[in-house]
């Protein structure tokens, strides 16, 4: 995968070369390579922003210099981090896993000049994604994220393929705790049911303590979990955690 970053602050990326990325790196796996926007501008200063037309606070990003360093990238997928883009989620990092090109554009300020992503919408995928409901300085530390959750989806990158396949057999629930040795610690012992051997009641136990976790901290993931996907076991222990579960076939 080529993956070609464009920001005003390339020290931001430095520390990928410690990571997992920097690991795919070397391999070949991954061919990224960090852009400065100065290098595309041409006045004295190397000026990246302006005022905003229509008055408002703060600077944009001009879009002369944004409009060079994309047509010197080339076409990809062009992926812009911003607190108006839809929500990133798994399902997008496994859709960027799967193309060869991707270009990040880290905005700063206010954001980018719209014409900017209007016009590169004109020759190639965008998209605008958010990372959660509240404002970064820029989207470098968002582009990071993103970069880590698809680089780990790469073949021959994670190590253990079994991760990911377990990851997508619970996906729409959090995983349930996990635990190591020592059996116990500071008075506090592992559940004697992972200690048992019992594979069948091991896989009931964490199926039982993802639906109880799902419910008591990400009601909105309960929510649009498919009832369908819900056995007489699973509403069993929903009901004995005292979550209110509508049976199928009732209409609220
Ligand atoms: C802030 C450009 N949803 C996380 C996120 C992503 C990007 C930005 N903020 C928050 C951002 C200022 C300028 C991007």
């Amino acid at each position: 995968m080529r993956v070609d970053v464009i920001t005003i602050f390339p020290d931001y990326f430095g520390p990928l070369e410690l990571s997992l990325i920097g690991k795919a790196r070397g391999t070949g796996i991954l061919d990224l390579e960090v852009h400065d926007l100065r290098t595309w501008t041409s006045d004295v200063h190397r000026t990246v922003d302006d005022t905003p037309y229509g008055g408002g606070p703060g600077m944009v990003m001009r879009p002369e210099p944004w409009g060079q360093a994309l047509d010197a990238v080339g076409a990809g997928t062009l992926v812009v981090p911003s607190p108006v883009g839809k929500p990133f989620t798994q399902a997008d990092a496994h859709e960027l896993a799967a193309l060869d090109h991707l270009i990040f554009a880290c905005g700063r300020y206010e954001g980018i000049d719209q014409r900017v992503i209007d016009d590169a919408a004109s020759r190639m995928p965008v998209r605008e994604v958010s990372l959660g409901d509240y404002v970064l300085f820029g989207g470098e530390v968002a582009v990071i994220v993103i970069m880590e959750a698809v680089t780990r989806l790469l073949p021959g990158v994670l190590g253990n393929a079994d991760s990911l396949t377990e990851e997508s057999h619970a996906a729409g629930l959090l995983e349930a705790p996990v635990y190591t040795k020592p059996a116990a610690w500071r008075d506090r012992e592992v559940p004697d049911i992972l200690r048992s051997g019992d594979h069948g009641r091991i896989a009931r136990w964490r199926r039982d303590q993802s639906l109880l976790r799902t419910a008591a901290r990400r009601p909105d993931m309960m929510a649009s979990y498919p009832p369908s996907s819900l056995d007489k076991a699973d509403r069993k222990a929903l009901d004995d955690g005292g979550f209110q579960i509508t049976p199928p076939g009732v209409a609220e």
